[in-house]
Formats: C-alpha cells, sequence, structure tokens
C-alpha cells in the first residue's frame, strides 16, 4: 500500500517521526497488538462499486427483516435502503476529487451523502455550527495510540490552524475537527496505514471498543482487555477495512469489555457489558450484561444475562447478538430500536437463547455466581496520577487533560514525551484524560517535570480531576447549551472558592442524548431551556447520586431550569459542593 501524500505543504513537518530518545523501551503487550494491525490486509473498497451499482442497506438483511426495513416509515430507514452508508467507503475519494478539481462545489453534493451517510464513514459534517467542515470520529479499541499514530492525528489537523482540534471523547476515543471534504479520503488511508480507521464510527454502527485504561499493567487486573478489543474492532470492521455486513443495524450500538472489579469500561451503560468473572475452575471469563443506554427517552441500565463466556466465546457471542439485533431488532420507530426495546420482549435470557439458537444451539455456562471475596466492597480506584505497575519497576503516570480537548501540538508534544517515556503508547480513557504506561520508576519524576505535564497536571484539583464534557454548542448542532468552555471556566472559579476534601466528579452534557453520562457523575449537569428576568437563557437540569465501579448506580435528575450562567451556577454547585460533599469557602 502506497503511504498517502497527505496535504502538499504544511502537514510534511508534523507527519514526519521524530528520533525515538535512547532508553525508550518496547511497551509491554503493544508490540503484539501492533503487529496484528500490521499483518491485517491493504485497504481495498470493502463494497466493489460497478458503474451503477449503488449498495442498498437491504444487502445483508435475510428478507423478512428487509421487509420490515421498507415497511419502517421513518427517513432514515428509506435513506439507508437508498444507498448504504458503506458506499461513502469509496465514494469519499470520488467527492474528494471532484471538489480539489473545482468541479463543484461541497454546497452542491448530495445533502443526505454529506450530512447522514458520510457519518458511516465516521464523517460528521457540522452544517450547522462550522458549514463545511466535518468532525471525523475514530476507532481507537481500549484507547490504545502508539507515538506515530499520535504524530498522524497532528498531521490531519494541524493544516486548519484555528479550524483544526480534537477531542478525547467518553469513549476512551478521538474526533478530530476541523476536516473538509476535499482531504478526508487522504486522512481516511492514512488512518488505516496507520493501524485506524474511522469507519463505522457513526450512525447505525458499533461504536468504539472501550476496555480496560490500564490493561496489561493493573496489579489489581483480573484480564487483560486489549487483545479482545483489538480482536472485537477487526470482527466489527472486518480488519478496519469496512464490515458492510454491520453498517445496517436498527441502531447505535456499544460494546465494552473491563477487565477488574474497578469496572473502568462502565459496563452498566453499554449494550453489551463485559463483567470479568472467575468461574470454580479458576478460569476468568465474563458475566454478560446487555440493554445499557441513555437517550431522550429513557435511560435503562444494563441487565445480567444468564451467561458466563470464556474469552474465546467473546467474539463469535457478540458477532451472533449483532446478527440477531441487525436481522431481528425492530425498525419502526427510531427512538424504540435499541437493544433494551428488544430485551423488553423477550427478556434478557430470550435474547441469550435466540443468540445461542443461531449459533448453532449449543448453549453457554450459566452466569458465575460472586464468591464471598464480593462482600467485600471494592472501590473504584483513580487512575490519575503515579502507580505501581504489576511490572516490578515500571509505573504508569495519568494525566487531566480538561474536558479532553487537544491541538495538533498537543498531538506531538504527547508523542515526543511517549517516546522518551512510555515506550511510543499512550492512551486514552473514558474520562478523557491520558496515561502513560510503562515508565520506569526512576524517569517518573522527568517526565512529571515536563511541560506537557505542567499543561495536563498528574495532581489536578478535586473538580479537575472529575470533570467531563461533551462537545456542546461549539460544534454539535443539537447542542441545547455550549458545555467544555463554560465547565473548565466553572471548575476554575469553584476550585479558587472552595476547599474541597474530595475528588468531586462533574459532567456536563448540551442536551438529552447524555453523551458525557451525566447520569454516573457525582454531579451531572445537562442542557435545559431555562427563564431568567422573563428571557428564554440557557439552563441546565442538576443530576446527583450516580456512581461508577461495582454496583454503580445511576444519578437522579434534582433540579430543572437553573439559569447557565455563572450568577446562578456558582451558588448552586456551591450549595451542593458544601452540603454533599464536605467543601468549605476559603477565607
Ligand atoms: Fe453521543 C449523538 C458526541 C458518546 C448518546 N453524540 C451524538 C452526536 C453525533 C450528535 C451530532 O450529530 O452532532 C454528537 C457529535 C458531537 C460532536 O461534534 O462531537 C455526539 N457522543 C459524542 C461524544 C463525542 C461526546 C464526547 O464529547 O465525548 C462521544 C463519542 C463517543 C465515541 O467515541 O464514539 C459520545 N453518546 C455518547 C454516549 C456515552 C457512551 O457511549 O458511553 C452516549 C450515551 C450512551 C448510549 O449511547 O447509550 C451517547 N449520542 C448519544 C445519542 C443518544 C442515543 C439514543 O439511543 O438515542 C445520540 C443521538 C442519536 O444517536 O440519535 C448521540
Ligand atoms: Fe451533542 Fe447532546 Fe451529545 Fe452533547 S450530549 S455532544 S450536545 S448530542
Amino acid at each position: 500500500a502506497v503511504a498517502p501524500a497527505l496535504f502538499s505543504s504544511s502537514a510534511s513537518a508534523w507527519a514526519s517521526p521524530r528520533t525515538v530518545e535512547t532508553g525508550a523501551r518496547p511497551a509491554a503487550g503493544v508490540a503484539a497488538v501492533a503487529a496484528r494491525r500490521v499483518a491485517a490486509p491493504t485497504m481495498v473498497a470493502a463494497v466493489p462499486k460497478e458503474s451503477g451499482d449503488v449498495p442498498s442497506g437491504l444487502k445483508y438483511l435475510p428478507e423478512d427483516a428487509a421487509e420490515r426495513a421498507r415497511k419502517a416509515a421513518g427517513k432514515f430507514e428509506k435513506m439507508k435502503i437508498e444507498k448504504d452508508g458503506s458506499a461513502m467507503w469509496t465514494e469519499i475519494h470520488e467527492l474528494a476529487a471532484l471538489l480539489k478539481a473545482g468541479e463543484t462545489k461541497w454546497e452542491d453534493l448530495d445533502v443526505d451523502d454529506m450530512d447522514m451517510r458520510l457519518k458511516w464513514a465516521g464523517l460528521f459534517h457540522r452544517r450547522k455550527r462550522t458549514p463545511g467542515r466535518y468532525m471525523m470520529r475514530l476507532k481507537v479499541p481500549n484507547g490504545i495510540l502508539t507515538s506515530t499514530q499520535l504524530r498522524f492525528l497532528a498531521s490531519c489537523i494541524a493544516p486548519y490552524g484555528e479550524d483544526g482540534c480534537a477531542d478525547i471523547t467518553t469513549r476512551m476515543n478521538i474526533q478530530l475537527r476541523g476536516i473538509v471534504t476535499e482531504d478526508a479520503a487522504a486522512i481516511c488511508d492514512g488512518l488505516y496505514e496507520n493501524g485506524l480507521t474511522s469507519f463505522q464510527a457513526g450512525m447505525d454502527s458499533v461504536r468504539n471498543m472501550v476496555g480496560s485504561p490500564i490493561a496489561g499493567i493493573d496489579p489489581h487486573e483480573m484480564i487483560d482487555t486489549r487483545e479482545l478489543c483489538t480482536e472485537l474492532n477487526d470482527m466489527i470492521t472486518n480488519f478496519r477495512k469496512g464490515n458492510p455486513e454491520f453498517t445496517n443495524l436498527p441502531r447505535k450500538f456499544n460494546i465494552c469489555v473491563s477487565g477488574s472489579r474497578d469496572d473502568f469500561a462502565h459496563t452498566h451503560i453499554n449494550d453489551i457489558g463485559l463483567v470479568p468473572m472467575v468461574n470454580a475452575d479458576g478460569v476468568v471469563g465474563f458475566n454478560v450484561v446487555v440493554g445499557g443506554m441513555f437517550s431522550i427517552k429513557r435511560d435503562a441500565e444494563a441487565v445480567p444475562m444468564d451467561a458466563w463466556l470464556t474469552p474465546a466465546q467473546v467474539t463469535p457471542f457478540c458477532k451472533a447478538l449483532l446478527e440477531v439485533f441487525r436481522d431481528q431488532g425492530d425498525r419502526k420507530i427510531r427512538q424504540k430500536t435499541r437493544l433494551m426495546y428488544m430485551i423488553d420482549q423477550w427478556g434478557a435470557d430470550g435474547l441469550r437463547d435466540r443468540v445461542v439458537e443461531h449459533m448453532g444451539g449449543t448453549p453457554f455456562a450459566p452466569a458465575v455466581i460472586p464468591g464471598p471475596e464480593y462482600d467485600t466492597p471494592w472501590p473504584r480506584r483513580d487512575i490519575q496520577g503515579v502507580h505501581a505497575q504489576k511490572q516490578e519497576g515500571l509505573s504508569w503516570v495519568g494525566c487531566n487533560v480538561p474536558a479532553g480537548r487537544l491541538t495538533a501540538d498537543d498531538f506531538m508534544t504527547m508523542a515526543d514525551v511517549a517516546d522518551k517515556y512510555s515506550g511510543g503508547e499512550m492512551r486514552v480513557t473514558v474520562e478523557q484524560n491520558i496515561i502513560f504506561p510503562n515508565v520506569a520508576n526512576e524517569q517518573v519524576d522527568a517526565l512529571l517535570a515536563e511541560p506537557l505535564v505542567a499543561k495536563y497536571p498528574a495532581n489536578p484539583g478535586n473538580l479537575a480531576a472529575g470533570l467531563v464534557s461533551c462537545t456542546g454548542a461549539q460544534f454539535c448542532g443539537v447542542a441545547l447549551i455550549e458545555t467544555k468552555n463554560r465547565a473548565m471556566e466553572l471548575v476554575k472559579v469553584l476550585e479558587a472558592k472552595l476547599d474541597l476534601p474530595q475528588k468531586v466528579r462533574m459532567h456536563w452534557t448540551g442536551c438529552p442524548n447524555s453523551c458525557a453520562q451525566v447520569q454516573v457523575a457525582d454531579i451531572g449537569l445537562m442542557g435545559c431551556p431555562a427563564r431568567k428576568d422573563g428571557k428564554a437563557v440557557e439552563g441546565v437540569k442538576i443530576f446527583l447520586g450516580g456512581s461508577i465501579g461495582e454496583g454503580a448506580e445511576l444519578g437522579e435528575e434534582v433540579a430543572k431550569g437553573i439559569p447557565a450562567d455563572f450568577e446562578d451556577l456558582v451558588p448552586e454547585m456551591t450549595k451542593i459542593l458544601v452540603e454533599r460533599f464536605g467543601a468549605t469557602v476559603k477565607a
């Protein structure tokens, strides 16, 4: 495969890998994962595009499912039937060529292709906020990135200057911003060449594979989630080339693999959550929970399915469940097509039985009942800061990225730091933070003295430490309020005003889709309309009581319509922090 010529000028300086400092060691386990990636077949168009052959979304559906899709009234199903999202994996090259040749303008291209179908290639047109520019959502299985990948990501957004930035997402993933259609095809190719992809990152596809952020280095881990996340990602995306078998699901789908009792992956809010559990023979496998979701209409915690899977059974099970969801899932009312609605009809065990039937009838072992050691609570560990790894002499360093926002310069600096201290590896977390693994203990102080760590501290303030924010109105067209910038500012104001004896996890989400999972936060703020002095203003609903880790519980709405300006929010938050979290007002 030929390395793509990305951008003619400014990008080349960013794209060339820098020298790896002597002393950097290959990180445990990463080499194996990287080797798998290199071994993946060369990119070809997954949907052959003969002249006039437009792939329909019905292509992989059995006749009865196709019939239901045809009958579904909604515009989404019609749009999918007309042309499958997978068509964009090849058409993006044609669109880019036309635009580059000046033969058309983006404004004249098909609106469904530009605003909807390109999401199957990971490209989200930000028509309302930044017309003509795209957010590009990647897939970063288990949140693991190499320094070469980080430099490539810098090269993707650097040419856009002020318009180019990136975010760490709540699914330990990366989104790039500012991309124009002309460049998108080259970026897709470049991602593939660099062991990544953006295909199947949006619309009715399976989202990024979430695993344990400290997989392979955690002294308390039950199972290393990295191989499984990569294997599942390869199954879902056909080794990152794009897999049209899973482009026409009834709706989005989330899968995560947890590696320890901490449940860093949030199994309770995924469509499939894999909870590590040791069986009577001492084998580590997974109990399965299903149906977790947030949406405008409904928030649901995943429910247990009576099944225990060996690691080898995980990918075939998930594949079969996806096929059952695709072929038997309802498509009539889009707001009621997530997996949980199937579970309403069949029960979790009914769903399991259909999966078993689909796989040929061999039942799975029943779920493992947790042993007496589970009677002792296992509080979820804090992974920011410096922590001893299971490998003697090595530590991981977790750093706090406020609201997950990054620049091209950040990617370059992170790559340099990773090469210097962590064997060229960096990880991103669902809390939108970063981790440098495998740092030699004697190099930890030097790492902590790096300018990057001054910017993204390993010991942040007690509110900054727990801040998570969705994209909000700066880029997201459905946002009811601005989130990220407001959230970062509020943290500064509150930290200046209050002494907080403990870390408090504050999540901000711009609308009821709850991309920033306000229901799992200590304090959740969700955008909503409000009124102040007789005028409509941006407001928030407040959620309290969310907990994470083993035995997690969803928080509940306690207030709504609070104006989101600091005149109202600062006293409101002060009251909550003082009454519930032991804060005191500074003298
Ligand atoms: Fe989300 C739609 C951003 C995690 C529930 N989400 C959107 C869109 C695509 C709306 C749009 O078209 O603009 C947002 C893109 C804004 C942008 O420019 O960034 C968006 N969602 C995000 C991200 C980037 C938030 C973040 O700042 O981290 C997260 C990307 C994750 C990833 O890497 O794939 C993100 N979204 C989530 C999560 C959390 C999770 O997965 O743990 C949820 C709740 C869990 C769930 O899905 O059950 C979530 N997003 C939604 C929904 C509601 C789904 C539903 O069933 O109704 C929508 C709307 C939709 O799908 O119709 C949505
Ligand atoms: Fe956009 Fe709403 Fe998701 Fe925030 S929660 S990114 S505002 S869709």
